[in-house]
C-alpha cells in the first residue's frame, strides 16, 4: 500500500470551482484534458514515486570523498527516472525550448502529487526549469546552452549559501575573477547546495552566486555565473574536461536524507570556470527569479505533506478501536469505539483537515494570481505560501502522528519521516523569520499595504469581518512604528517582535476566508464531501479565528522590553 495518499478530489474542486480554472485554459486545453492530466499525474505519484520514499530514508545516498562523487539508491533512480520520462516538467518550460504552455495553477497542482509522494524526485530534476531561465535571461550563446541542458536532461543546482552567509547572503566571500576571454573563475566554498552532486545526469550546471573582484558589498555586488559540473562544447553540448567544482562533503541530516546536501567547493585544485548569465551583473535579482519558484515549491511540498498525512491519520483513526464513547466512559461493558469517535480525535482531525485543505487553496490562489496577471499580489503571498505553508504542516503533522498514538512514533507508518522530511521547509529558501520581513518590509511597507488593502477588500464575509479587522489593526500598528522608526530607529524592534505573528495570522485569515469559500461553494449539498467543506469553515471560524483577537492585543502591548533583557539574562 502506498504511503501517499493524494486528494485529488479537493485539487479539483479547488482549481476548478473555486478558482474557475476552465477561464484560464490555452485554446489547446481543455476541462477534460486537464483532469486526465492530473489522474495521471496522481497514478504515477502514488504508484512508482512513491514507492522508493522509505527506501530512499534507510539507504542514502552514498558519498566517495575520493572521487568526490555520490552514488544514489537504485530504487530512487527508477522514480526519478519514471518522473523525468514522464515529461511534465514541459509544463515549467518555455515553448521554444519544446516546453507546453500551462496555468501556473496547474502547474503547482501536479507538483503537490509529485513532492506528496516523493518530494526530492522534483528537486533533483530541477533542470529544466532552471535551463528555461537561462533561457529567459541569457546572452544567445547561453540560450543554447538552455537547449543542450533540455535535450541532454542535464541537472542543475541554486548555489547561494556559504558558511557566513546564510540568510545575509549578501555577506558571501566567493569571487569571480573575469579570464580574458571573457569566461569568469570562481573561488570559494559553498555550503548546504541542494542536489550539488549525484550520479542521476551526466552533467550538472550550477547557477551560483559570487562576487566579482572589486564589486559592491552586501546582495547588490554579486553576480550570477553558470558554472557546470564537465565542461562543454558549447556548439554540440559534447562533454569535455571536468570543471573545477567538487563537491568536498556531503551533509547527514535529520530528513529528506535522499537529496544530497553539499559542499561545494570552487577552484581549490584547478580554476572553476563560468559564465556570466546575461552578461550583466544583476545578480541578485537574477537569483530571485528562482528563489520566487523554490519558495512556491517548498510552500507545495509542506503542504502536500500534511495533506497525505491527514488522510493517513484519518485512515487510522477510522480503524482503530480503543476506548467507548464519552457518553459511557463509566461503563466497562460498553462497546468499543473506533478512535475517530472521540471529539478530541475528532478536532485534530478537523484542524489537520482545515490547514491541509485551506493551505492547497491558499497555494492554488498565490499561483492562480499569475494566470490572472496580478504579479504584485503573488509577490505578496508568496511569503505565505512558503512561512505559513511550512510553519502550520508541520505543526500539523505533529497531529497526524500524534492521531495514531505509540503507533505514529513507529517507522511502520509514514508519520515519522513525514514529520521529519517536514521540518526542513521552515529552514531553507529563507527561513519563517526571512518569509515574516519579506512580508512585512518588502510587501506590505512598501506600497503601505496598498495590496495587501486589496486583498483584504475582497473578505465581504461578515463573519470574517472581525478577523479582518484584527489583521488591519496588526498592520496599522505596525506601519506605524515604521513611521516612527524614522524618528527613534530602535521603534523597528516593536516590528521585529511580531513579523511572525503578522504572517502567521495573515495567513490564518485567508485559510479560514479561502475554507468559507469553498464552503459557501457546497451549501445545500448532503454528500460527505461538501459537508466536510461546510463543516471545515464553521470549526475554523470557530476555534482558530478568534485567536487573532489575541495576537493583536499582544502586539498593542509591546514596548522595548524585550530588547532591553540583559543578553546574559536568556
Ligand atoms: C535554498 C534551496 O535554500 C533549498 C531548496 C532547493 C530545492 C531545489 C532547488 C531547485 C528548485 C527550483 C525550483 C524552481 C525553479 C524555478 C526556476 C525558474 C523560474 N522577491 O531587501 P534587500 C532582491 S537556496 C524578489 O535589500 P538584503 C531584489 O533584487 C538559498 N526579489 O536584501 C532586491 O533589490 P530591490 C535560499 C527580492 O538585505 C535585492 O534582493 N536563501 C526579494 O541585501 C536586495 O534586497 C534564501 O532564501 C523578494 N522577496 O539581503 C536567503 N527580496 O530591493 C534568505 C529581495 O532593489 N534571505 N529581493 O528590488 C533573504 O531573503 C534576505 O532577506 C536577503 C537580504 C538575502 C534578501
Ligand atoms: P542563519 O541565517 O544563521 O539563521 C539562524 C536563525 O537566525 C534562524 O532562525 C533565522 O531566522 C534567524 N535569523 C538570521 N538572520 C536574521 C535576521 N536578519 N533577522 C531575524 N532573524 C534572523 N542554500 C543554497 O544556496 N542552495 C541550496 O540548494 C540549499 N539547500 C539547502 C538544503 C538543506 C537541507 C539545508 C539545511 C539548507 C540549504 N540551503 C541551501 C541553505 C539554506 O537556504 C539556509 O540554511 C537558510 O537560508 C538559513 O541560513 P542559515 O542556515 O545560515 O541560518
Amino acid at each position: 500500500m502506498s504511503h501517499f495518499r493524494s486528494n485529488v478530489r479537493d485539487v479539483k474542486f479547488t482549481l476548478f470551482d473555486l478558482l474557475g480554472l476552465d477561464h484560464l485554459l490555452p485554446a489547446d486545453l481543455d476541462r477534460d484534458t486537464v483532469e486526465a492530466m492530473i489522474d495521471e499525474v496522481d497514478r504515477l505519484s502514488r504508484n512508482v514515486l512513491a514507492d522508493s520514499y522509505a527506501d530512499g530514508d534507510r539507504n542514502p545516498p552514498v558519498f566517495d570523498p575520493e572521487t568526490s562523487s555520490v552514488r544514489l539508491p537504485e530504487p530512487f533512480r527508477q522514480a526519478f527516472r519514471a518522473y523525468l520520462d514522464g515529461g511534465w516538467w514541459r509544463l515549467d518550460v518555455p515553448e521554444e525550448l519544446g516546453g507546453t504552455a500551462a496555468p501556473r495553477a496547474l502547474w503547482w497542482a501536479l507538483m503537490e502529487l509529485v513532492q506528496g509522494a516523493n518530494a526530492p524526485v522534483f528537486m533533483y530534476s530541477a533542470g529544466p526549469s532552471m535551463a528555461g531561465l537561462l533561457y529567459r535571461l541569457g546572452t544567445p550563446e547561453q540560450q543554447r546552452t538552455a537547449r543542450t541542458m533540455i535535450e541532454k536532461s542535464w541537472a542543475a543546482t541554486m548555489v547561494l549559501t556559504e558558511p557566513e552567509a546564510g540568510s545575509d547572503v549578501g555577506a558571501g566571500r566567493t569571487v569571480a575573477r573575469r579570464q580574458p576571454d571573457g569566461s569568469w573563475h570562481i573561488e570559494g566554498v559553498k555550503r548546504f547546495i541542494t542536489s550539488g552532486e549525484h550520479d542521476l545526469a551526466e552533467n550538472i550546471v550550477h547557477f551560483v552566486l559570487a562576487r566579482p573582484e572589486g564589486a559592491a558589498a552586501g546582495t547588490k555586488g554579486l553576480s550570477m555565473f553558470v558554472v557546470p559540473k564537465f565542461l562543454f562544447d558549447r556548439e554540440t553540448g559534447e562533454l569535455l574536461d571536468r570543471n573545477g567544482v567538487h563537491a568536498t562533503n556531503v551533509e547527514r541530516k535529520m530528513g529528506i536524507k535522499v537529496s544530497t546536501t553539499c559542499e561545494l567547493t570552487f577552484g581549490a585544485k584547478q580554476p572553476a570556470v563560468g559564465w556570466l548569465v546575461g552578461d550583466r551583473h544583476e545578480g541578485i535579482a537574477q537569483m530571485f527569479k528562482v528563489i520566487e519558484g523554490a519558495r512556491m515549491q517548498v510552500g507545495v511540498k509542506a503542504i502536500a505533506t500534511l495533506s497525505t498525512g491527514y488522510l493517513n491519520a484519518r485512515a487510522y483513526a477510522a480503524e482503530r478501536v480503543q476506548g467507548s464513547d464519552l457518553t459511557r466512559r463509566a461503563d466497562p461493558s460498553a462497546p468499543r469505539v473506533t478512535i475517530d469517535q472521540h471529539p478530541d480525535v475528532r478536532r485534530m482531525l478537523m484542524l489537520q483537515k482545515c490547514y491541509a485543505e485551506g493551505l492547497r487553496a491558499l497555494y492554488l490562489f498565490t499561483a492562480a494570481q499569475l494566470d490572472l496577471g496580478d504579479p504584485a499580489l503573488n509577490d505578496l503571498l508568496l511569503p505565505l505560501v512558503k512561512g505559513v505553508g511550512s510553519e502550520r504542516s508541520f505543526e500539523m503533522l505533529t497531529l497526524s502522528l500524534q492521531t495514531l498514538g505509540g503507533s505514529g512514533f513507529l517507522q511502520d507508518h509514514p508519520m515519522e519521516q513525514y514529520l521529519r522530511d517536514t521540518k526542513i521547509d521552515t529552514l531553507y529558501e529563507g527561513t519563517t523569520g526571512i518569509q515574516g520581513q519579506d512580508l512585512f518590509f518588502r510587501k506590505i511597507a512598501r506600497d503601505r499595504g496598498a495590496v495587501l488593502d486589496r486583498l483584504l477588500d475582497r473578505i465581504d464575509d461578515p463573519e470574517l469581518a472581525e478577523a479582518v479587522a484584527e489583521v488591519r489593526a496588526m498592520t496599522g500598528m505596525m506601519l506605524g512604528w515604521d513611521d516612527d522608526a524614522r524618528k527613534d530607529p530602535a521603534e523597528v524592534y516593536r516590528i521585529g517582535a511580531h513579523t511572525t505573528r503578522l504572517l502567521l495570522s495573515l495567513g490564518d485569515l485567508l485559510v479560514g476566508w479561502l475554507l468559507r469559500c469553498q464552503a459557501r461553494l457546497c451549501e445545500g449539498r448532503e454528500d460527505g464531501f461538501a459537508r466536510g467543506k461546510v463543516a471545515a469553515a464553521q470549526f475554523f471560524t470557530a476555534t482558530v479565528l478568534p485567536e487573532l483577537a489575541a495576537r493583536r492585543r499582544i502586539m498593542e502591548r509591546t514596548g522595548p522590553e524585550l530588547m532591553e533583557v540583559p543578553d546574559d539574562a536568556f
